[in-house]
């Protein structure tokens, strides 16, 4: 097994606009950063994923980048950002920017160009077709509500957004905008950052034909048969390789909707000179109904022991495992995998952070997860800002197919914006977070969940996440050893073992809040075993037949 710095590290994901404000206009900024390097250099993380801080008229809060080389004015400026990277260095993180080159903003100038004339030098940037019958080019709906094209008059023709109208996709094809993506990234690269997360990268090459897809329950086509991994994909992902990342010491991972295992090893496979890891969706996927995410589902263990299982052997050898919970995109960790109330927030917490962290990939931690962070309700439409569960909100609820009520129970599930309240720092006014009025509302719960609260308490998710981290740097089994599964049909325990040269790892995690009783499987004896971590006091087992555990229980033992 090939070692890597970037496969023994740790990434803290920031969503700038949510994680600190330093000059009171309530929105997050570069400057917020610096200030929180010690907090995160404490904490023990290696790497930083930064989410976008270039230029952006903030349609999806900066995913619509409208300048690549300059910062967003909200965020601060290229000196800020060069003196955060410094400062950042000095603590031995390193910084991965967000890479989103599938689209851009419609202000950017090459979009603004490309819109000018049909014979700009910039038109065939983006992704422009005749209508049909006066119609759209094809039936395929974008992921935020709509068709995917957009019409423009002065051309009379209609371009591609797979998100937004503000975002038109780029095109690939075309070999001066590869050069010019490439060159950006070096841009980056010379000035000193370490690595790229590569947003929706698996969609940038498009079936150049564009056929109808089949029709969903929005009134729209299908198109992602034919734009998720792509006929040129591999190809463009290699050139990138090639002109751009062999060439400095980089840490990269793609962010691929919709990517199963078979096409990770594509990616990700050494010998294949891609990209490190990927970023899959299947496991927080589960409990997904008629309208995906928007008609949430229960959801059973089984299942997701049965997704990260798959990842972990298949990429066994043959690539690298990224390992998360949540993101910027998702609900937060504990309200979707463990249990948010009171009495098990944080048991439920540490038993997760557990659970990944002892599998086998690179783990990721969103913001606020070190401190123990929940889901928000929002009981009114007006108090979201996510402009997918907006114009989700809209969608169904003109078209009937959902009612108020139950869009919103959805958006209280799922929505983006339960990962998007501010970091709760402190029990101070907004949770610390500004002294102006934040551009989305904190968490109430901020005056129990904050970060000087964890510091403060030994006990804490955080001290918790510490400790995981640290076990990380002093045991190589844990970021290299093989996975295995056990009680694969068990609703309730996840256990599995991790093995290199002999030493043997055995983690238990229970996902629910009952005792269930676990039968140690043949050939593990708990006796001379040692505990590396747990979130109750252990003792006792040696010998032991079997064992209960109480709820949400998580224990890492070292068998003898
Ligand atoms: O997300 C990709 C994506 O597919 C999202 O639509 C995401 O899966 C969805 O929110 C879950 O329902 C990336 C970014 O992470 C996201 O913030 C951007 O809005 C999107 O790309 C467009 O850039
Ligand atoms: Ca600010």
């Amino acid at each position: 097994m090939d070692r890597a710095w970037w496969k023994e590290s740790v990434v803290y994901q920031i969503y700038p606009r949510s994680f600190n404000d330093s000059n009171a206009d309530g929105i997050g900024d570069i400057p917020g950063i610096t200030q929180k390097l010690d907090h995160l250099q404490d904490l023990g993380i290696d790497v930083i994923w930064l989410s976008p801080v270039y230029q952006s008229p903030n349609d999806d809060n900066g995913y619509d980048i409208s300048n690549y080389r300059a910062i967003m004015d909200e965020f601060g400026t290229m000196a800020d950002f060069d003196e955060m990277l410094e400062e950042a260095h000095k603590r031995d993180i390193r910084i991965m920017m967000d890479l989103v080159v599938n689209h851009t903003s419609d202000e950017h100038a090459w979009f603004v160009e490309s819109r000018e004339a049909k014979d700009s030098s910039k038109r065939d940037y983006y992704i422009w077709r005749p209508g049909k019958g006066g119609e759209a080019p094809n039936n395929w709906g974008s992921f935020f509500g709509g068709s995917a094209w957009e019409y423009d008059d002065a051309s009379d023709e209609y371009y591609l957004h797979l998100f937004s109208k503000k975002q038109p996709d780029l095109n690939w094809e075309h070999p001066e905008l590869r050069r010019d993506v490439y060159e950006m990234m070096n841009f980056w690269l010379n000035k000193g950052v370490n690595g790229f997360r590569m947003d929706v990268v698996n969609f940038i090459s498009k079936d150049q034909n564009f056929p109808d897809g089949e029709m969903t329950g929005t009134g729209y086509g299908d198109g992602n048969p034919y734009f998720v991994n792509g006929p040129r994909i591999h190809e463009y992902m290699h050139e990138m390789n090639q002109e751009v990342l062999s060439k400095a010491d980089t840490i990269t991972v793609g962010e691929m909707p919709n990517v199963g295992v078979e096409q990770a090893k594509l990616y990700t496979g050494s010998e294949r000179e891609e990209l490190n890891m990927v970023f899959h969706f299947e496991h927080v996927d589960v409990g997904s109904g008629e309208y995906g995410k928007w008609s949430p589902q229960p959801w059973k263990l089984t299942d997701l022991k049965t997704i990260v299982t798959t990842w972990q052997e298949g990429l066994e050898e043959k690539g690298w495992n990224s390992l998360y919970w949540s993101n910027h995109d998702q609900p937060r960790a504990i309200s979707r995998f463990g249990n948010d109330s009171e009495a098990f927030r944080v048991i439920s917490g540490k038993m997760l952070a557990t659970c990944l962290h002892m599998l086998k990939g690179t783990p990721y931690i969103y913001q606020g997860e070190e401190i123990g962070m929940t889901n928000i309700a929002f009981e009114s439409i007006e108090e979201y800002r996510d402009i997918e569960s907006l114009n989700a909100y809209k969608d169904f609820t003109s078209r009937g197919t959902m009612s108020g009520d139950e869009v919103m129970h959805a958006i209280h599930e799922r929505g983006r914006d339960n990962a998007r309240t501010p970091v709760q720092w402190s029990a101070e006014d907004h949770a610390g977070f500004t002294t102006g009025e934040p551009w989305i509302a904190v968490n109430p719960n901020y005056k129990q969940i904050n970060a000087e609260a964890v510091l403060a308490d030994p006990d804490s998710v955080y001290h918790y996440y510490k400790r995981l981290i640290k076990l990380r740097k002093q045991n190589p089994v844990i970021v290299y050893g093989k996975y295995q599964l056990l009680l694969e049909q068990d609703e309730q325990i996840y256990a599995f073992t991790r093995e290199l040269d002999g030493e043997r790892l055995l983690v238990l995690c229970n996902f629910s809040q009952e005792e269930p009783a676990f039968a140690l499987p043949e050939g593990i004896d708990l006796t001379g075993s040692e505990v590396l971590i747990s979130n109750y006091e252990v003792g006792g087992e040696a010998g032991l037949p079997a064992l209960k555990l109480r709820p949400y229980e998580a224990r890492v033992y070292r068998l003898n």
